[in-house]
């Protein structure tokens, strides 16, 4: 162990430990802006500068790792007049059209000369960076507010294994960039946006359809349907206002129609729709003979991956639409038939905490007799502003329900937001249908938890033990990925993939939390528990048990792999 001071005060810390991470110990907050815990650790920023007594330089606390003895101060007048002059120089680069930015009041940069009391730059002249690359359908990426913190290189390639993002330059023609200045469209992007949640300032964002949305709305020859993600309702209220982890359900249903949408249905009702197909497919693998392992297919980003890198893997994944599609694909055809709706008057909008659901709604193979299955894609956070801007007071709306039948959904669909859940909502379904009774026991904790990658091995009946396998998180998966083609995931049945840490809980395009926030709380932990929550609490938690999925399998798609429900439900890959 170290024994050392912090502003007069001695603590004792194991070897190893930084200066930042000693001092929030003793609960003295440090500023950052490069910073991510574990991720980008590079002092870059030169805002976390302290000061050791005897030395003469300043030094970066969060990679300055503590020694017997000394003496740190982490707020002189040396250190703050230093930090002050480094963020000033920060800002006189940076576009600071702070008013009309996305990231207004939700920005590390902006708060922290809030913080720091910086409001007049001294230093006037050229700005660095031009470029704004809006090519992507998911992602802008915007030079001109960009800081060189590298937070979104460190993402992209140390934790998405994707690396498309990284520095070039040097000195004042220092940039983050794609290889060669190319565009995120023409590099090998997953468009998964976790670059955007992990960047302090709004150099990274999704691109917006919130227009498209209204121009459908305000359209009075369109029937205008909302549905919406598992992991919406776990993080939506976070932007008004909410703690981490409450779900906001009952008020996202009254505000999206209070927005104007003609239905508000749920995608829960096509993930336990997905469980049925997805389910029926494990099981007439298992027993005659198909590919496995089988991998899921409900996470755009990593069918993107897989196609490009692993095409050999193609034949591994589940032929299923992910739950977003499903439910579009049905939507424009057995409700269009039902309501006597030319689908092309129709119009179905996605809310998604993903930024890669903008390019898997744009894929040409997903659709139904030439129809699209969805239209629109928007993230969390462009609802969030489409409320706002609608001046809807968000927290004194009532709780109100999804409309009936593609709103009706179980437990089951509503974990498939989490890492895991996607994975317990097929076994609790599977081992029902072959041992043929409803069992009691269904909270496979073995399949939960935020570990990278996780094996567990299920008795679904006296004879037969599934071996499945979850990953989440880019670098994860591609371990998996690996492990696969190099022969060593022959004894495992089923593998769950999704290429955003944690899930889509902590997807691309969900509300934006602080760096310093994430060294205190596990966001990918406090929004699954408003899930579990949620399918807890829920009378009916199988999905094959969904009243409204019965129906519609009684009434239109006869069952579950039927050649109707392959021509809707089910898809192909290109290589
Ligand atoms: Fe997901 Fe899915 S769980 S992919 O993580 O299978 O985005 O929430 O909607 O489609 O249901 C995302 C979430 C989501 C699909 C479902």
């Amino acid at each position: 162990d170290i024994t050392f001071k912090i502003n007069g005060q001695e603590i004792t810390v194991p070897e190893g430990t930084t200066i930042l991470e000693a001092a929030r110990l003793k609960d003295i907050d440090i500023p950052t802006l490069c910073y991510l815990k574990g991720i980008n650790e590079i002092g870059a920023c030169r805002m976390c500068l302290v000061e050791i007594a005897g030395a003469k330089a300043l030094q970066a606390a969060c990679v300055y790792p503590v020694a017997n003895g000394i003496e740190v101060l982490t707020n002189s007048p040396k250190v703050q007049k230093a930090r002050k002059v480094n963020l000033s120089l920060i800002l006189s680069d940076h576009n600071r059209e702070c008013t009309t930015c996305v990231r207004s009041e939700n920005c590390e940069l902006q708060a922290l000369a809030n913080e720091l009391d910086v409001h007049d730059i001294p230093f006037q002249g050229e700005k660095s960076g031009h470029t704004i690359d809006d090519l992507s359908t998911s992602i802008i990426r915007d030079e001109t507010k960009c800081i060189l913190c590298k937070r979104c290189a460190a993402v992209c390639t140390k934790v998405q294994a994707v690396g498309v993002l990284g520095a070039v330059g040097r000195g004042f023609t220092s940039q983050v960039q794609p290889v060669f200045g190319r565009s995120l469209a023409e590099v090998g992007c997953i468009n998964c946006g976790q670059c955007i949640i992990n960047c302090p300032v709004g150099a990274l964002k999704e691109k917006s359809n919130i227009q498209d949305v209204w121009d459908a709305i305000n359209d009075p020859t369109k029937t205008v349907i909302v549905e919406t993600a598992p992991a919406v309702r776990a993080a939506l209220g976070e932007e008004f206002g909410y703690p981490m982890g409450t779900p906001v359900t009952g008020k996202m249903a009254a505000a999206l129609r209070r927005l104007g949408f003609d239905k508000v249905f749920d995608t829960d009702f096509g993930a336990d729709v997905t469980i049925m197909e997805e389910g029926t497919e494990l099981i007439g693998r298992l027993t005659n003979g198909g590919v496995l392992p089988m991998i899921t297919s409900c996470s755009p980003g990593w069918i993107k991956y897989i196609e490009t890198y692993y095409p050999e893997a193609i034949p591994n994944l589940s032929s299923c639409k992910s739950p977003q599609n499903m439910t579009g694909a049905l939507l424009k055809s057995h409700y269009a038939e039902t309501n006597k709706i030319d689908p092309k008057d129709m119009v179905v909008v996605s809310v998604m905490p993903c930024t890669a659901k903008k390019y898997e709604v744009q894929r040409e193979e997903l659709n139904v007799d030439g129809n699209q299955d969805v239209d629109i894609s928007i993230t969390t956070r462009e609802l969030a502003r489409m409320i706002k801007s609608s001046r809807i007071m968000f927290n004194r709306l009532p709780d109100e329900d999804f409309d009936s039948y593609y709103g009706d959904s179980t437990g089951a669909a509503v974990i498939f937001g989490a890492t895991g859940g996607v994975m317990e909502a097929a076994v609790r379904t599977v081992a029902d249908v072959l041992n043929k009774k409803d069992i009691q026991e269904i909270d496979y904790v073995a399949v939960r938890g935020v570990e990278g990658i996780k094996r567990a091995s299920v008795q679904v009946t006296p004879d037969l033990t599934v071996n499945v396998l979850m990953a989440h998180g880019g670098s994860n998966l591609k371990i998996v990925m690996d492990q696969l083609k190099a022969g060593e995931l022959k004894d495992v049945h089923f593998i769950e993939l999704m290429a955003c840490p944690g899930g889509c809980v902590n997807g691309g395009g969900q509300p934006i939390v602080a760096a310093k926030e994430k060294m205190d709380i596990d966001i990918r932990v406090e929004r699954a528990k408003a899930l579990y929550t949620e399918d807890a609490n829920k009378t009916i938690r199988k999905s094959h048990q969904n009243p409204s999925v019965i129906r519609l399998y009684e009434e239109y798609l006869e069952e579950p792999n039927s050649h109707k429900a392959h021509h809707i439900l089910h898809t192909t890959y290109s290589q």
